[in-house]
C-alpha cells in the first residue's frame, strides 16, 4: 500500500511541479456530516464546485450525522488510495485509530469546519471559524441589546459532542459573565435541526409560564432558531420582539426571519471550507512543506440593519 501511495502521489508531485498536472489526477475522498441544515447543504455544494473548478475527482460520502460510517468512509478512501481527505468531523473525539491508518498509508486527511480531540499529528490542518469567538460575539450583542433588566436565556444546542455546540456555548457563556442580569435557564441539544429545535423550544415555553418568562432564544445555529421561531409564533408571542433571537450560520432563511422583525442577529459562517483547503493541500503536494494547523475562517455579525433582503437575495442561490 505504501509503495503505491507513494508511486501515485511522486506522479501527482511530479505532474505538478511539471505543470503537466491537471488536477484531474488528483482524487480526495470528502466524508461529509450529513445535510441536517442549511448550511450543511451549502458546504457540501459549494465544496464540489470548489473540486469541480480544480478538476479534482472528489469522491463524496454523506454519513448520515452517523460517526460509524464517517470512519466506514475514511476506511474506504484509504483501501482506494485516494491522495487526500477531506474529514467534517460529526463529533470531537473517536478518530484516532482510522487516522492512524490514514496516516500509515502517507495520506493526508484535512478537518472541515469542526475540529476534533486528537493528537494533530494525524491531520495535515483544519478549516475552521473561530467558534468561541462565533459565541461571544452573539453573547455580547443580546448583552448590548437586551437592556438592564433580568433576561432569562434558553439555549438551543448543536449536536452533543462536536466542537461547535461545545465552542460556541463557551463563547456565549464568556459574553455574559459579569452580566448578572442575564441567565441561561434551558439548555438542550436540538442537534442543528429545524425540526428538533422546534421541539425543544417547545418544551423551554411550556416550561417558561408559556414562554412569558423568557427574554432570549440563543440557538447554535439559524436551523434550530428557524424551528425555535415557529414554536414561539404557535405559542401566540412574537419572535424578536417578546422573545429576542440570536443564532449563528447566516443562512437565507434567518434573513426572511430578519425582515420580517422575528430574528435578531446572527452570525456568519462561510461554507466555503474547501477552498483554503484545496489550496493548501496543492501547496502540500507540490513542496511538502507542512501548513499550520489551523487556517481560521472570518466571522461577520449581521442585524436587521444590514439590509436583511438584499443579503438574502445575494446567498439564496448558494446551494443552502
Ligand atoms: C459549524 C458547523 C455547524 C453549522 C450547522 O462549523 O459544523 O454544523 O453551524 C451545521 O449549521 O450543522
Amino acid at each position: 500500500m505504501k509503495l503505491k501511495n507513494a508511486l501515485l502521489s511522486a506522479t501527482v508531485l511530479a505532474a505538478c511541479m511539471f505543470g503537466s498536472a491537471s488536477a484531474a489526477e488528483l482524487v480526495v475522498g470528502f466524508s461529509q456530516i450529513g445535510s441536517e441544515s442549511g448550511w450543511r447543504a451549502a458546504e457540501t455544494t459549494v465544496t464540489k464546485q470548489e473540486a469541480e473548478k480544480r478538476g479534482v475527482d472528489l469522491k463524496f460520502s454523506d454519513a448520515q450525522q452517523k460517526q460509524e460510517n464517517q470512519i466506514k468512509a475514511l476506511r474506504s478512501f484509504v483501501a482506494q488510495g485516494v491522495n487526500a481527505i477531506f474529514l467534517a468531523p460529526v463529533v470531537e473525539t473517536g478518530w484516532d485509530d482510522v487516522l492512524k491508518e490514514a496516516k500509515e498509508a502517507e495520506i493526508p486527511v484535512i478537518l472541515l469546519d469542526r475540529t476534533i480531540k486528537a493528537p494533530d499529528d494525524l491531520y495535515l490542518t483544519a478549516v475552521t471559524s473561530d467558534q468561541v469567538h462565533e459565541g461571544k460575539v452573539a453573547g455580547e450583542w443580546l448583552v448590548k441589546n437586551a437592556g438592564d433588566k433580568k433576561c432569562n436565556i434558553v439555549e438551543l444546542q448543536g449536536t452533543t459532542g462536536s466542537s461547535p455546540a461545545i465552542a460556541r456555548k463557551k463563547g456565549f457563556e464568556v459574553a455574559l459573565a459579569g452580566h448578572d442580569n442575564f441567565k441561561i435557564v434551558r439548555s438542550q441539544t436540538g442537534d442543528f435541526t429545524r425540526a428538533k429545535g422546534k421541539e425543544v423550544m417547545e418544551s423551554f415555553l411550556k416550561a417558561e409560564n408559556g414562554g412569558k418568562d423568557i427574554c432570549a432564544l440563543y440557538a447554535h445555529n439559524d436551523d434550530m432558531a428557524v424551528g425555535g421561531i415557529q414554536a414561539i409564533k404557535e405559542a401566540g408571542l412574537k419572535p424578536g420582539k417578546d422573545i429576542l433571537v440570536v443564532s449563528i450560520d447566516a443562512v437565507p432563511d434567518i434573513f426572511q426571519a430578519m425582515a420580517a422583525g422575528e430574528a435578531n442577529a446572527t452570525v456568519e459562517l462561510t461554507p466555503n471550507m474547501a477552498g483554503p483547503a484545496f489550496d493548501v493541500l496543492d501547496a502540500y503536494l507540490t513542496d511538502k512543506k507542512e501548513p499550520p494547523k489551523w487556517i481560521q475562517t472570518e466571522s461577520k455579525l449581521y442585524t436587521p440593519a444590514d439590509d436583511p433582503m438584499k443579503v438574502y437575495e445575494a446567498k439564496k442561490g448558494l446551494g443552502y
